[in-house]
């Protein structure tokens, strides 16, 4: 297989529902979508769902675009390859850069899939034929409009909720929803705000299913230290870029759940691996979302197929998120389960009209 044109799209869509979180507030995605050619016309989309600012992780739409024209696609273009595998070796020198690399190696392995003649869930080892959706909830202006969207979002089916939290925004608020669904599968997410051990301690009583990235991405250490003295599982997230990151933080029980971004790991090969090693560790897994457009979402859904997504995925339905997306059919939830595409590679059609009417930049290679 060779990639012989390459084209990014620089797409733009409005949230339905404004999102907030310790790092960022953010109304409207900007993502980049990636389509690799092969010589018989063959076409394989993926997305670079980095946000617009760098305060997630260091990357910004910007230096994704920079990244991808001068250096990922430039090293895929005219190289031969037999298994998706291969193509994030072309890009092996270049450090970092997760996001870019994970929109193009996401239209690799869609590329590949189509190519074979299956879907993208099989051609990565996908057991499930479901996968069960939780959704990330935003901080909220009120605690009474956060138990307004807690109540919507159970109602809709989703089986668990993730509040993200901030000093300021945590014990009250996950006591108010907690209150009023004693039983729902709750868990916090802190984007990494945190210093002290304290005001997370005092989640304790609440039975969280896990409090996810509490200290700043690079402090394993601070992870592992309040892990010790704490029952609510802590689950990594910004800490966790490369297989190595992960090494590190089983080696010093930092971690008792992974939170696998395919964006934030550079891609499905790397992102399978991750799994791979947290369940050889006993680490459950579960996919994180960036609030991608369909197709990175869809590439979501197909990871948390593999047998060690235990836990709800990020993986709402479209409408969560957008008023129309870009693939047809949306991704879809029916009691927060969402079905495994079984038609080959994405196993969604790519809207290709939403997309041009969106598109504010476009580059061909
Ligand atoms: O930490 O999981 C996060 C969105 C932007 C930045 C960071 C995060 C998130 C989400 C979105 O939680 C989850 C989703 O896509 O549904
Ligand atoms: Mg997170």
């Amino acid at each position: 297989l060779k990639v012989i044109a390459a084209r990014l799209h620089r797409v733009r869509l409005p949230l339905v529902h404004e999102f907030r979180t310790s790092s960022h507030r953010k109304t409207l995605l900007d993502h980049i979508l990636v389509e690799l050619e092969d010589a018989s016309g063959a076409v394989g989309w993926g997305e670079i769902a980095s946000p617009s600012d760098p305060y997630y992780a260091p990357e910004t739409v910007e230096t994704c675009w920079h990244v991808a024209e001068r250096y990922l696609l430039p090293a895929v273009l005219g190289q031969s390859w037999e298994r998706p595998e291969q193509v994030s070796q072309f890009w092996a020198k270049v450090r970092g850069n997760q996001f870019a690399k994970a929109g193009v190696d996401v239209a690799a392995w869609v590329l590949w899939s189509e190519l074979q003649g299956v879907s993208l869930a099989q051609a990565l080892g996908g057991t499930r034929a479901e996968v069960v959706a939780g959704v990330s909830l935003g901080i909220e202006p009120t605690i009474d409009d956060l138990l307004a969207e807690v109540r919507r979002q159970v109602a809709a089916g989703y089986p668990r909720v993730k509040l993200k939290i901030a000093p300021g925004w945590d014990v009250e608020p996950v006591r108010a929803v907690r209150a009023e669904h004693p039983e729902l599968d709750l868990h916090v997410d802190a984007n990494g705000i945190y210093t002290d051990d304290e005001p997370l301690l005092a989640l304790d009583e609440f039975g969280l299913t896990m409090i996810e990235q509490p200290f700043a991405p690079r402090n394993l250490l601070a992870h592992s230290r309040l892990q010790q003295s704490m029952q609510t599982p802590i689950c990594l997230d910004e800490s966790i870029e490369t297989l190595d990151d992960l090494e590190t933080a089983l080696s010093i029980e930092a971690l008792r759940v992974l939170n696998i971004k395919v964006s934030r790991m550079g891609g499905l090969t790397a992102a399978r691996a991750a799994h791979d090693r947290a369940k050889q560790a006993g680490i459950p897994v579960w996919c994180g979302g960036m609030h991608e457009f369909g197709i990175g979402r869809a590439a979501n859904v197909a990871i948390s197929s593999l047998p060690g997504f235990t836990l709800p995925s990020d993986v709402s339905a479209s409408e969560k998120y957008y008023a129309r997306d870009v693939i047809t059919p949306p991704v879809v939830a029916e009691h927060g389960v969402v079905q495994v595409p079984k038609a080959t590679g994405l196993g969604h059609a790519v809207d290709t009209d939403l997309i041009a009417a969106h598109t504010v930049a476009t580059l061909s290679l």
